[in-house]
């Protein structure tokens, strides 16, 4: 099976949020700099705790995505080598299902920047600023993917999105707000 043009649109998204410097490639320093992005936004020193675990996240993210995609072992992904190994990945449902719903969901990790389980409306916003998104589509997102209005989005809730961003054919299912607004 092959990716839908929607799947595609959103994959593209995707990537270009990730794509820090917008160089067309996913590298290392895309993951560092986003971590140095949040780290002055919430005032965080270098030498802070709050830095070395994001840090940390962001680089078992970044080890994770080069192991799987950088086919040519540039330690850089380019765009087709994401969507090369998007489309692999995504014909296997039950691997889709784990992964959104593993233990290690390093993208809520990525976004719970005080690392207290949940993620707020601030700390996503952040997280869309810090990607070049336009962080007015953080309250979108929540309207969808909060699904016991607690106005904190769970790891659960977080699981049901990650997969709807992968495979959702559905422009008004929660995970398709993940990266911001796609249009009609
Ligand atoms: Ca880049
Ligand atoms: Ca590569
Ligand atoms: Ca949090």
């Amino acid at each position: 099976m092959s990716l839908t043009p929607f799947q595609k649109r959103k994959l593209a998204r995707m990537f270009a949020a990730l794509d820090v410097d917008g160089d067309g490639f996913l590298q290392r320093s895309d993951y560092t700099r986003r971590v140095e992005a949040v780290a002055r936004l919430k005032q965080w020193t270098p030498e802070s705790p709050e830095y070395a675990r994001n840090l940390r996240v962001a680089l078992q993210d970044w080890d994770g995505l080069r192991e799987s995609a950088d086919a040519d072992d540039d330690e850089r992904v380019s765009f087709d080598e994401f969507m090369r190994y998007a489309d692999i990945f995504l014909d296997d449902r039950d691997a889709v299902r784990s992964y959104s719903r593993g233990d290690t969901q390093l993208l809520f990790d990525a976004m719970d920047a005080d690392a207290d389980g949940k993620i707020s409306l601030e700390e996503y916003r952040t997280y869309l600023q810090v990607c070049g998104i336009d962080e007015s589509a953080a309250e979108d997102f929540f309207t969808y993917a909060d699904l016991d209005e607690s106005g904190r989005i769970t790891r659960d809730e977080m699981g049901h999105a990650m997969e709807e961003f992968l495979l959702s054919e559905n422009p008004k299912a929660a995970g398709n707000f993940l990266f911001g607004r796609l249009d009609p």
